[in-house]
């Protein structure tokens, strides 16, 4: 893991799927939630932070894994540099590996950038050498909440979304903000607008502003989801919310041979 202290912040990356786990700016609440749960071993993903989920997203026919395989994998530290504002950047890339039998090959790069805000790109490569490569990814960042009665989300009203509670369905969302009060699974389509999570406990706003992605996805697992995962405590369902960032289902991509797509997010406290 690399720990990271910036004259504004502090952060840990692991190099086990380019996971990071924590990101708290000085004398506040962290930004990143982390299960007390989560397991840290090379086989499972890390419950909390920022998974990468890449090439796929959800389940996959013929895969027994969820959500790809880029979040189990061990990446390599390229660089870490600082500048003279002390903002730190570390780059990290995913290497070839034997999972690219069930998938055509390709390059990820990771730059996350650490200051006053949390700054993310990743950049994937086909270098497939045949063809074009179809994938999805998201970073699937789980955020800290003070209490998830008093949050509401911003930034997605009209957008049309799929509701995977209780089955799959098309839906609008008609509210200017999104609160949760049960299990929420959605994953809304064709928007690239921000989401603030509006913490009326913790009295912040968490903005996530996004570029080439078209995707975003809102989870809570609320108490029998909790429940029915080894890795999340019965309870933490009341402190975290997810607000995802991607390119999921039909707003999937596809990169040329030689091509390379970048996508990058940023996480700010207002
Ligand atoms: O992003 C939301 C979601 O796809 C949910 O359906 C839920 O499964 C969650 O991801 C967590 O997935 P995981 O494979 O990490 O347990």
């Amino acid at each position: 893991m690399v720990k990271v202290e910036t004259p504004q912040s502090a952060a840990e990356i692991y190099l086990h799927g380019a996971h990071v786990t924590h990101f708290q700016r000085k004398n506040e609440p962290p930004v990143l939630w982390l299960s007390a749960e989560s397991k840290f071993d090379e086989k499972s993903p890390i419950r909390g932070g920022i998974p990468i989920i890449l090439p796929w997203f959800g389940a996959r026919a013929g895969q027994t894994a969820a959500h790809g395989f880029a979040r189990v994998k061990s990446w390599e530290l390229a660089d870490v540099a600082a500048s003279t504002t002390g903002v730190v950047t570390v780059r990290l890339r995913l290497p070839e590996c034997s999972e690219f039998a069930g998938f055509s090959p390709f390059t990820a790069d990771y730059v996350v950038t650490l200051g006053e805000t949390l700054e993310l790109e990743l950049t994937v490569r086909n270098s497939t050498g045949h063809g074009l490569l179809a994938f999805e990814q998201c970073l699937h960042t789980y955020f800290t909440v003070g209490d998830i009665g008093a949050v509401s989300l911003a930034g997605l009203q009209g957008t049309m979304y799929l509701d995977k509670v209780g089955g799959s369905h098309e839906r609008v969302e008609m509210g200017e903000a999104i609160t949760i009060a049960s299990e929420v699974d959605r994953v809304y389509m064709d928007t690239r607008a921000a989401v603030d999570i509006r913490d009326g406990k913790l009295r912040r706003t968490i903005r996530v502003e996004k570029e080439n992605s078209a995707s975003t996805v809102v989870w809570n697992p609320w108490v029998a989801k909790s429940k029915a995962m080894a890795d999340f405590g019965d309870e933490e369902y009341h402190t975290m919310v997810c607000v995802e960032s991607g390119n999921v289902g039909k707003n999937s991509l596809t990169l040329e041979e030689g091509k390379t797509m970048t996508m990058k997010v940023k996480v700010e406290i207002l």
